[in-house]
């Protein structure tokens, strides 16, 4: 039921900037409202309170000031119906811990610390206990995340929808040098962010069967019958802009039986019965899948896709008709959607039943909203992560999706033959249906067709993507295509994580950097101020004294802020090539060993990253990178020289103090195989260097800093390629060079695992055999730029001077322009002021 109030009753609210208490920004008020939530929400005194209850206190106070622009933005969105709104789908958002970011993004970090420390709290402290969503595996769910806070900071109405998954990432912790998995438990203290919104829940129907029928016009009609219907309730997380008045909302859904609790069953006796509905349906937003990169064809997968698209699609549905009194054939002007991944690529058959079987829509116009409403965004080449599902299991669970998915693919399939007569292995390519032996449906097939663009993550994964994985779409769909760079946010990965450079850089060329990032080109002038790179050596030091202590209350490791930072963080896995990093640090160690008296360049390397729980040969190598660190971090020869340091459960927080402590960033991966990588941009914007391939992003970003500024190494994409086709034997390799041969039997000798001489064998035979991942050819390359690396660190001024020129020449890697592009080349949507009468 909706209520008016009238004239009179609405002047008695007050308005909302006379509730300081909820919406002042200065320290006072803050003060004020902490104390407020610490007694009333919390039920404590100041005296009395946790730092979970402080912690609470603090985000309630911030997430009021959120929402007074939360519900602002929504009027806004209410009175522009012809607003376009985009609509991010994905199954991960890795949004990082709220606190701090949200209080940079109001602009009242020291504000709320001094609020805090007039209640003898330290915001620091705050700010360490919160425990981050793990709501995403790596790099496409962090990319989410950037995206939403770029989406709000440049003023587009924007919604991110997804899962609230109950149990996250695992945490990884490691015993003996292997990886164990931890349930995480973001959720067990609070999660002061979200709000559930229980009425505006939707259903969600499972399995069954559906029937045909003739309606009284005389149209046929599809019915689906179900087997299960599951609830989807939404949790709002407000998504703030940087210091503008936007927010909008993240907007995940969790699994909810329709009917929890089954009398009948109970009522004679069948216990167990009576909840088993409750339990299977809620398993669906349980637990986020941990596989990066290779999924596995589970049903429970397909069904939290299905879950929160259909949610996702609903919910848009609705807000249109209701909110923007639209109708079904003009969705797509209301709407532009992003597919993230094929993750979400069911949306396409959900929106096509929608409008033809609830809202009666012909074929072709509801085709044309569809394809006008999607984009589809790519972010793998590696062939075994392109997601298939069986016929028969997909059939099981969304029999009227096989339908419609199935005339989509006949009509498609139509076209496809009347443009390349009697080409039928390219009908056989291009087809929904992989029938090769057992039939599968093609989600990267059914989001081409689907969506009106199709874009890479870098120029040349965009230019792979073309070529490799999908021309006959080209040949036939040229337009369709185009590449937004990936980019990541500075008010997160440089304002929040890395304050000392942030006060210096905006000491000298003004506050207005963090969103427009090219502006710190004005940098470049000072890389000639002796008293500039001084202090720019002295941030960075301090950063690292801040890893150091972090590194030695994790591990136990002490590590020298004064050596070189050599820094790989990321998820492991073979085509990353942390391996190929080990090679190089046993490489130095031999030298050492056979020669101790040799002037190296002291290094502290850092690894941190999570393995697959099914993915045998990642979890080695991490087991290798802490036996290498057990031989050498201890050998007294070393004289700490050399420290390796595995710093467990790498996640978005630990990002936020490695990237910036780091000198050199690794960025290793065979060339060809990272789609663009984030990382990458994490650290160069942070003043490390980076020792890379020609692969992902960092071509662009070499590009942009300068080769002179970039550590290059290795084969090319097509080198590789080439050498592929002649026939790669890396066994020559190995016999030719000496030094590799040492450090390889060295590993294989069972000398890093006392206990199991045999343990690395495999990975060892794997390298000299096969190599599928280039490592020995791209080994003494590799090495020698690391002898570059050595020589350049022993420059300091120099090396600071290309620190600052990285720094100076990152403004292309900000997530706002990636975010331009997609407004301007994908979405064509335009931001929209949060003042309803003045759009900006
Ligand atoms: C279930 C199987 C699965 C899981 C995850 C398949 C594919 C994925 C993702 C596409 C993997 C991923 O995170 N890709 C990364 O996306 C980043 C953002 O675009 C890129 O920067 C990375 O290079 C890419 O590996």
């Amino acid at each position: 039921m909706t209520r008016t109030l009238d004239a009179a009753a609405a002047a008695e609210i007050p308005p909302i900037n006379d509730r300081t208490v909820r919406t002042g920004l200065d320290p006072d008020s803050l003060y004020h409202a902490v104390c407020d939530y610490l007694f009333y929400f919390q039920g404590r005194h100041p005296a009395t309170a946790s730092l979970n209850d402080y912690y609470l206190a603090a985000s309630y106070a911030v997430r009021d000031r959120l929402f007074q622009h939360g519900v602002q933005s929504l009027d806004v969105l209410i009175q522009h119906p012809e607003a376009r709104v985009v609509a991010y789908l994905s199954a991960e958002f890795l949004i990082g811990p709220q606190l701090g970011a949200n209080l940079i993004n109001l602009g009242i970090y020291d504000a709320m610390r001094q609020a805090l420390s007039r209640l003898g709290i330290s915001l620091d402290a705050l700010i360490d206990h919160e425990d981050e969503p793990g709501l995403g595996n790596g790099g496409l769910g962090r990319l989410a995340a950037c995206y939403l806070d770029s989406l709000a900071t440049l003023e587009v109405p924007a919604l991110g929808y997804g899962i609230r998954y109950e149990f996250g990432i695992f945490e990884q912790q490691i015993r003996d040098g292997w990886q164990i998995e931890l349930t995480d438990k973001w959720l067990h203290l609070g999660n002061p962010w979200e709000i559930a919104r229980p009425e505006r829940a939707v259903d969600v129907q499972f399995g069954g069967y559906t029937e045909y029928y003739v309606e009284e016009s005389g149209h046929l009609r599809v019915r689906w019958i179900p087997a299960e219907v599951v609830r989807g309730v939404p949790h709002d997380t407000p998504m703030l802009g940087y210091r503008v008045d936007t927010c909008n909302l993240l907007r995940l859904w969790r699994a909810q039986a329709v009917q929890s609790f089954d009398f009948a069953a109970f009522n004679v006796g069948r216990y167990h019965e009576a909840v088993e509905h409750k339990v299977t349906s809620e398993t669906i937003s349980k637990v986020l899948y941990p596989n990066d990169e290779s999924p596995q064809g589970k049903m429970l997968r397909l069904k939290q896709q299905y879950f929160f698209v259909s949610c996702a699609i609903q919910d848009m549905m609705r807000a249109h008709l209701k909110l923007a009194n639209g109708t079904p054939e003009t969705f797509h002007k209301r709407w532009a959607a992003q597919l993230n991944d094929t993750h979400p690529a069911v949306a396409v058959a959900e929106l096509m039943r929608l409008l033809l079987d609830d809202h009666g829509l012909e074929w072709e116009t509801a085709w044309e909203v569809t394809q006008k409403t999607m984009g589809y965004t790519n972010h793998t080449l590696l062939p075994e992560a392109l997601e298939t599902w069986s016929v028969e299991l997909f059939g099981t669970l969304l029999p009227r999706h096989l339908d419609i998915i199935y005339e989509i693919n006949r009509r498609f399939l139509e076209g496809v033959r009347k443009v390349f007569p009697g080409d039928t292995e390219r009908v056989a390519r291009m087809s929904l249906i992989d029938e090769h032996g057992a039939r599968y449906v093609r989600m990267a097939n059914l989001a081409c067709v689907g969506s009106h663009a199709i874009n890479g993550v870098a120029a040349l994964h965009t230019e792979l993507l073309k070529r490799q994985i999908l021309p006959d779409w080209v040949a036939m769909f040229p337009e369709k295509f185009c590449n937004v760079t990936n980019g990541v946010t500075p008010r997160r990965f440089l304002v929040l994580s890395n304050p000392g450079l942030t006060r210096l850089i905006s000491e000298h060329i003004g506050e207005n950097w963090p969103t427009h990032l090219e502006a710190l080109r004005g940098l470049e002038p000072l890389v000639d101020d002796p008293e500039f790179r001084r202090r720019w050596r002295a941030v960075k030091r301090e950063n690292k004294e801040r890893l150091a202590t972090i590194v030695k209350d994790r591990t136990g490791i002490v590590v020298d802020p004064d050596s070189l930072f050599d820094i790989q963080v990321k998820r492991i896995h073979e085509y990353k090539r942390q391996h190929l990093n080990l090679l190089h640090i046993l490489t130095l160690y031999q030298r050492l060993k056979a020669n101790p008296n040799l002037d190296i360049v002291p290094r502290t390397f850092v690894f941190g990253g999570k393995a697959a729980p099914g993915y045998y040969a990642a979890k080695l190598i991490i087991k290798l990178i802490n036996s290498v660190a057990d031989l050498i971090n201890d050998d007294s020869e070393i004289r700490g020289r050399l420290k390796i340091v595995f710093v467990p459960d790498f996640n978005v927080t630990a990002g936020q103090w490695i990237y910036p402590a780091a000198d050199l960033s690794e960025q290793i991966s065979t060339a060809g195989k990272e789609a663009s990588g984030t990382g990458n941009m994490k650290f160069s914007l942070n003043g490390a260097l980076t020792i890379g391939t020609l692969d992902g992003a960092n071509i662009e970003i070499r590009a942009e800093v300068g080769p002179e500024n970039f550590f290059l190494f290795g084969l090319t994409a097509d080198e590789v390629r080439e050498l592929k086709a002649r026939g790669y034997q890396p066994h020559a390799i190995y016999e030719e060079n000496a030094a590799l041969r040492g450090v390889l039997d060295l590993i294989a000798s069972g000398k890093l695992s006392s206990g199991d001489p045999n343990l690395f064998r495999p990975l060892v035979d794997g390298l000299i055999w096969h190599d599928p991942f280039f490592l020995l050819a791209d080994y003494q390359s590799y090495i020698d730029c690391q002898e570059e690396v050595s020589a350049l660190w022993r420059d300091t001024e120099t090396w600071t001077r290309k620190s600052i020129l990285n720094v100076a020449r990152m403004g292309m890697f900000s997530s706002d322009r990636s975010i331009r592009d997609y407004c301007a080349d994908v979405w064509n949507v335009r931001p929209l002021g949060t003042r309803a009468d003045d759009p900006s």
